[in-house]
């Protein structure tokens, strides 16, 4: 399902309210890291994205090392940020 890109100043505004989540170069997408007391804990987060994501029909790009997680968030339907990531990365950031 298409969706539009959201403008620079959008975008911009948005950001302005997720600290941590830092614009990749190419303003495409946003990223952030966590990290938590161990695997154990990572992955229990990580499961808790998954379920939303999935509820959301909206899911990250991440990858996991122990007690680390590295998430990116794009809408390939948009090739860029919408709205939708937006509002995961603010559920995400309440699921930490
Ligand atoms: N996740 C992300 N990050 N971007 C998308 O465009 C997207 C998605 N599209 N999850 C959804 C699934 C789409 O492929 C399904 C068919 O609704």
């Amino acid at each position: 399902m298409p969706i539009a890109q959201l403008t620079a100043a959008e975008r911009d505004a948005a950001l302005a309210g997720l600290p941590g989540w830092k614009l990749r170069d190419d303003g495409l997408a946003i990223s952030r890291h966590y990290k938590f007391a161990d695997f154990t804990e990572a992955f229990a987060f990580m499961t808790r994205v998954a379920l939303h994501a999935e509820k959301a029909d909206h899911h990250p790009e991440w990858s996991n090392v122990y007690n680390r997680v590295e998430i990116t968030l794009t809408t390939h339907d948009a090739n860029g940020l919408s709205t939708r990531d937006i509002a995961l990365a603010t559920v995400i950031d309440t699921l930490a």
